[in-house]
């Protein structure tokens, strides 16, 4: 018997089965399966096959951009770089080494307390960060301990700050029911703070926004104590770390905070890791600015707050190993180090380093040889802050964003801003003036004229609130651009004031005060983008407006360090109520339950925040401790008398004057 002749396209008859009786049985179904695949001819069977394996591998090249797209973690990992407008450091390790086995792309978020298993919330979004959406569904549950409102509709956050100088605080993002963060004049949160009087003496008030900036401090060293330590930075979502220099940098950062906040048991453990565990002896390139002002000033502040000459030891190692970087043609430092080989280079496209970078350095080698009496670091930085004092291709006292190591010249000149690449140079000016005493009248001088140069091409007012912000000169167009790193110029200016400075710095700080708080109380989540536009023109609608690539928060300090210098200079209360505001909004967008806190990718989506999973050293090292500075009423604790800031938040103490003969 031949087999019937095999016809060359697929058909599909639906025949009786089983005598007509419906019969399902999965044998059944098996075996007319079976039946038809056999009945089809090669040609349609390889047809099948093909088109088969065609969907499995479009399934696999797909699966992982559709993943991150649901995932919402934009990448943009440019962090210290184009975005925040800084240079690119170099990563010398190349992939950040995973202390734990790869998690799931989007783990499930923990368990609420007062949840089953079975009663997971089923929700797209960040993992482990609680949104809106948790909010809602916590209305009347254990993690709300506020009144509604929260910052989704602007102008519904704007009356209430307006009303009451505090937005109402409900407790979300990952909050745990442990201990309440909330603020006490909302006055009605129930189970996590019965004890507490509705009106609160200005003591208990103290008391009270005290313990909740160390119970943050305590929740971001919780993960990075867990999944991080010893290493340069937390990554609290994938719960693992990053590392940049591999120096502990976050560790260091964090010392004089620990110190300042109390944290006796925590600083007593890393001061432990330094003794026994950091090592400077290490084939790795560091970036000469950012590691003088992170881990020489942290190591210098420390040894001064504690008395303890093991830190100095440590300075004093990690500082000899950076002056390679001084060897230039122009004696420009270069901006990168091998602290191990003892070599220095710019970075592999150009020869030209940063100008902020090359003149914020000066506090701390300046220190450095105070203590040890070895001239050569204060030699080196007085070399450099003596050659920017001469330098052609300043505009009204204003600097150029760039510098060549080898001509000593500015270079890519035409650019003018108090943001990135430019800012803490004007700071340095005013710093330095003030830790020798006020003696040096060239730092004086020149940041006089800068502020100057500020008033006159930089400073325009907004539409239609009126806020004063300060913009950027570009080839001679003024462009309404401001970083979020200018708002280190409230701060500034207030504390030239109280060091005799004209009055009307303090009053161009309190507009600029103002105009920085705006940047956080505009956005949905309460916290500020890295960069905004202001709208000039009569007639717009808005004051702030924000590129999509710009909506991103890094954990940055400059406002809250403004705050902290306004309030103490002031003692207006609204400074501490605005601090107050903005470490809720930290708490309710970026802190992850499992520990740490995460810069964010979107500070207008309070539902999709997008977390970027990466707590920078900063955060502990300067945005709690102004945080925490800002609320003590204490003002011997670093008094501005009696220390200066580096800018990274070290307080180094302002040279006793000599006595005299
Ligand atoms: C810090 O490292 C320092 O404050 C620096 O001067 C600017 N950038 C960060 C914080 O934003």
């Amino acid at each position: 018997m031949h087999p019937p002749a095999r016809k060359d396209y697929v058909s599909v008859t639906f025949g009786e089965q089983s005598g007509g009786k419906y019969n399902n049985s999965k044998q059944l179904r098996r075996r007319s399966c079976w039946r038809k695949w056999k009945q089809l001819s090669r040609l349609q069977r390889s047809l099948a096959l093909f088109a088969l394996v065609l969907l499995l591998v479009f399934g696999m090249t797909s699966y992982p951009a559709v993943h991150q797209h649901f995932r919402g973690l934009v990448e943009v990992d440019e962090e210290r770089g184009a975005a925040a407008g800084l240079p690119h450091p170099p990563r010398v390790l190349q992939e950040p080494v995973k202390v734990q086995p790869e998690v799931p792309l989007r783990p499930e978020p923990p368990l609420l307390p007062s949840q089953s298993p079975m009663k997971r919330p089923q929700k797209r979004g960040p993992p482990v960060l609680l949104g809106r959406q948790e909010k809602r569904e916590n209305m009347s549950g254990p993690l709300l301990v506020g009144v509604g409102g929260g910052r989704g509709q602007e102008e519904k956050k704007n009356k209430e700050s307006n009303d009451k100088g505090v937005e109402p605080v409900i407790r979300g993002a990952g909050i745990e029911a442990d201990k309440p963060i909330d603020d006490p004049k909302a006055g009605n949160s129930k189970e996590s703070s019965p004890a507490l009087p509705i009106e609160k003496t200005p003591k208990e008030m103290e008391t009270f926004r005290l313990e909740g900036v160390r119970e943050s401090f305590r929740h971001a060293w919780r993960g990075y104590k867990e999944f991080a330590w010893g290493h340069d930075e937390l990554k609290p979502i994938t719960k693992t770390y990053a590392e940049w220099f591999g120096l502990g940098l976050t560790l260091i950062d964090a010392l004089d905070t620990m110190w300042i906040l109390g944290l006796k048991e925590e600083f007593a453990e890393a001061r432990e890791w330094v003794s026994t565990e950091l090592s400077f002896n290490k084939n790795v390139d560091v970036n000469l600015f950012e590691t003088t002002i992170r881990i020489l000033g942290g190591l210098l502040s420390t040894y001064h707050l504690s008395g303890d000459p093991m830190f100095l030891e440590k300075a004093t190692d990690i500082g000899s190993r950076l002056m390679p970087a001084f060897k230039t043609p122009s004696k420009i430092p270069y901006s990168d180090v091998n602290i191990g080989k003892g070599t220095a280079h710019p970075p592999r496209w150009t020869s030209d380093s940063t100008v902020a970078e090359v003149t914020t350095i000066q506090l701390e080698f300046r220190e450095l040889t105070r203590l040890t009496h070895d001239q050569q670091y204060q030699d080196a930085v007085g070399e450099v802050a003596r050659q920017v004092h001469q330098l052609e291709g300043k505009q009204d006292g204003l600097v150029p964003m760039f510098i060549n190591t080898n001509s000593g010249q500015f270079t890519r000149q035409g650019i003018f801003t108090l943001g990135a690449r430019a800012d803490s140079y004007y700071e340095y000016l005013l710093k330095q003036w003030i830790q020798g005493g006020k003696k040096e009248h060239q730092f004086l001088e020149d940041y006089l004229q800068a502020i100057e140069g500020v008033k006159k091409n930089l400073l325009q007012k907004s539409s239609p609130s009126g806020l004063t912000f300060v913009g950027e000169l570009s080839h001679g167009q003024f462009s309404p651009k401001m970083d979020h790193l200018v708002c280190f110029l409230p701060g500034t200016l207030a504390l030239g004031a109280h060091h005799g400075l004209p009055d009307d710095h303090l009053e161009l700080a309190r507009l600029l005060m103002e105009t920085c708080y705006q940047m956080y109380a505009q956005m949905e989540t309460g916290l500020s983008p890295e960069i905004v536009h202001f709208n000039t023109h009569q007639g717009s609608t808005r004051d702030v407006e924000v590129k999509p690539a710009d909506r991103h928060n890094l954990l940055r300090p400059e406002t809250v360090e403004s705050l902290f210098y306004l309030y103490r200079f002031t003692k207006d209360p609204k400074y501490r109520d605005w601090g107050w505001e903005i470490l809720q909004s930290f708490n309710k967008h970026t802190k992850v339950s499992t520990g740490g806190y995460t810069s964010i990718n979107n500070v207008r989506d309070p539902d999709f925040p997008l977390p970027r999973d990466k707590m920078e050293s900063f955060f502990l090292g300067e945005t709690l401790k102004y945080m925490y500075l800002l609320f003590s009423d204490d003002l011997d604790l670093i008094s501005l008398d009696r220390y200066v800031f580096n800018t990274e938040a070290h307080p180094l103490p302002i040279w006793p004057s000599e006595p005299k003969e």
